[in-house]
């Protein structure tokens, strides 16, 4: 590590710092970021291009007292590194280590958690007029980057902002991507701005003066720079028919003409938006070469950027069935909020260009706009994280549902996600799906049933889902097409008289292990792949319910609302009373994590379905019908 990033344990150190040393310090983060991240994983693209805006903002503001919020918030380890977190840093991501995201608990520096995208400019908002309501002097800045501008909530805050307060900074760090390009007529909108040939000249001056003189006089020169090149080339920009003044754009890696900027900017008693323009990657070759690769990755070698080639995934599996699937019917579609690369779509893009939609991240319009394509005709496929659906859970009721228009919602990393965390965590969706009228849920137990759900969903007459959880397949042998499953039909893999296991999705293989535990403690079990969350296979349910002592679920999801609950629901509603040990995630938020040790932490393994099953065994009490 560099001698001043080591002299660094709070912003207060940052201020005693010329400017070549704080240009000094700018690369000694970027080697610290590159070397530490390649051991860890984690946003090394987005971190590299906001180093000298994080320099800036510490330099002018005063954190904690001044508030920072961070869009997504995936972009502030550097904050991070400069808010006495630089020692633990090697810990990101990793059990028990630093959050990869901003979180209230971990820092008093961290004034607002996220790790979805779209928040900044409204929680920025809140505290601003919280601030005004209480007389306060502090300071709020809210950082988003070009891409949450694809975002409705953003444009919501937007239209709020001038209304409610007169002093907010917005900065707009705009490097034109977002995971992948960022999509749409913004996008546009600001590249026209950055590209513009005069515009930039103004800056480019305006900058060298700042430079060569600093200070007051500058800023003048860049303002009325600002004001002439607006009046000139942009009448209506958009941000100021908001209410918002707009400044920039400014080259976000000159750090001179930040801390400027961003003195000029607290004095003012207005809302005001600075766009600044930043390189993703910066300092790192492989990184400004690979965009897509370096926003979040893995462990990767520090010199060269090279990754291990990872094993098929189930985001893979899910692109190539819908390939083959949109060859066979030319109503289907594929619909991503941002996603391509996640998701696995980016495979689908180039086979069919025409039916591929990349919204940008704008989970509710995709699903809208998905239920007006199917009311025209179309079978749409929504690919969007188990996460990020939530976003959209009215329009699925209201506009989807509420139709019964064929729109399948396939939602990958449904599950505990591991190294991300709470706000990245896939274990809600059944809770929020299962109550929705005509919904059909399903979760396969490897890439194979995958493929058959997604030819099964396509023929439901209504809303469909599938979950699926992030990383490797199974490695099952894959048969050569699709076959149609049976709606509301489970599987019964074996056969057996004293429990009956049902794993849900992948977690069957922690049903077939339970079934071997319990044979060899002398039970017979019946290991079952349910399929359907949604319609529930009650003829199953109540054959076994009556020949067995107990069933055991397990599934990758909350326990409350979840798969178990419904099991219980049903057996209820059956009158039949036969306990269900119920293994899942408790009523909690999960920490981040390596999934394993988590799922041992929380009992969500095999030894602790043993041990809540083996005492009702013991009793060998056959189930009660309370009614027929
Ligand atoms: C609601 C939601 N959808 C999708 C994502 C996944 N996601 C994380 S960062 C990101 C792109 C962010 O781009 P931008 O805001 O421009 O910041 P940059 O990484 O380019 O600095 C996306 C789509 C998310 N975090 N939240």
């Amino acid at each position: 590590m560099g001698a001043l990033l080591e002299s660094i344990q709070s912003p207060a150190d940052l201020k005693k710092l010329n400017c070549t040393q704080m240009a000094e310090l700018a690369e000694e983060i970027r080697a610290f970021l590159i070397q530490t991240l390649s051991k860890t994983g984690g946003h090394l693209g987005p971190n590299l291009g906001v180093v000298e805006l994080t320099l800036a903002l510490h330099t002018v503001f005063d954190t904690p007292k001044d508030k920072f919020v961070f869009d997504v918030s995936h972009q502030a380890y550097v904050h991070k590194i400069l808010t006495g977190r630089r020692e633990r840093f090697g810990t990101i991501r990793q059990p028990d280590g630093l959050n990869g995201f901003m979180l209230r608990t971990e820092s008093e520096h961290d004034c607002y958690g996220a790790g979805h995208a779209g928040t900044a400019l409204s929680a920025a908002l809140g505290m601003a007029v919280a601030r005004d309501l209480a007389g306060g002097k502090e300071h709020v800045v809210a950082v988003a980057g070009d891409a949450a501008f694809t975002n409705g909530i953003s444009f919501e805050a937007l239209n709020n902002i001038a209304e409610q307060t007169k002093r907010l900074i917005v900065v707009l760090n705009d490097n034109e991507w977002s995971i992948d390009r960022n999509v749409g007529a913004i996008a546009r909108y600001f590249h026209r701005i950055v590209t513009n040939e005069r515009y930039r000249n103004f800056h480019e001056s305006a900058a060298r003066l700042v430079e060569r003189f600093g200070g007051k006089t500058a800023m003048t020169v860049v303002r009325r720079a600002e004001e002439a090149a607006k009046s000139m080339l942009w009448p209506s920009i958009l941000f100021e028919e908001f209410g918002l003044q707009y400044f920039g754009p400014i080259d976000g890696h000159n750090l001179p003409l930040l801390v400027e900027t961003f003195e000029f900017l607290k004095k003012e008693d207005r809302p005001v938006l600075l766009h600044i323009l930043t390189e993703k990657g910066r300092g790192f070759q492989p990184a400004l070469d690979g965009q897509k690769k370096f926003h979040g990755l893995g462990p990767y070698d520090p010199e060269t950027g090279k990754t291990t080639a990872g094993q098929t995934t189930y985001s893979e599996v899910f692109a190539n069935t819908l390939v083959q699937l949109a060859n066979e019917d030319p109503r289907v579609v594929a619909i991503t909020a941002a996603m391509p690369n996640g998701t696995g779509l980016d495979l689908f893009r180039p086979h069919h260009p025409r039916r591929y939609f990349d919204v940008g991240i704008a989970e509710e319009h995709a699903v809208i706009f998905a239920a007006g394509m199917a009311t025209r005709g179309y079978r749409p496929v929504c690919a969007i994280y188990s996460t990020f659906l939530q976003r959209a859970f009215d329009p699925i009721v209201h506009d989807v549902a509420l139709q019964k228009l064929p729109v399948t919602f396939c939602m990958d990393r449904a599950g505990l996600s591991g190294d991300d965390g709470p706000t990245h965590h896939g274990l809600f969706d059944i809770a929020y799906l299962r109550g929705v009228p005509d919904m059909v849920l399903m979760a396969p137990k490897d890439e194979d049933e995958l493929a058959d759900m997604m030819k099964t969903a396509l023929t439901v007459n209504g809303p469909s889902a599938i979950r699926y959880p992030r990383g490797a397949v199974a490695g099952v042998v894959r048969k050569a097409a699709q076959e149609l499953i049976q709606i509301g039909k489970a599987e019964v893999l074996s056969d057996g008289s004293d429990v009956a296991i049902l794993g849900l999705g992948p977690m069957i293989s922690l049903a077939r292990e339970l079934g071997m535990r319990l044979e060899r403690e002398g039970f017979s079990s019946a290991v079952i792949n349910p399929r359907f969350v949604k319609p529930l296979d009650r003829e199953m349910l109540e054959l076994y319910a009556r020949r067995v002592v107990a069933f055991v679920t397990f599934e990758d999801h909350v326990k409350m609302g979840g798969f178990g609950s419904a099991v219980v629901e049903a057996l209820d509603e059956m009158g039949i009373a036969v306990p269900v040990v119920r293994i899942g995630w408790p009523d909690n938020f999960i920490e981040h994590g390596k999934v394993d040790a988590l799922r041992a932490k929380y009992g969500i393994t095999v030894d602790e379905a043993l041990a809540q099953v083996l005492p009702l065994l013991g009793r060998r009490k056959r189930p009660t019908l309370v009614a027929s």
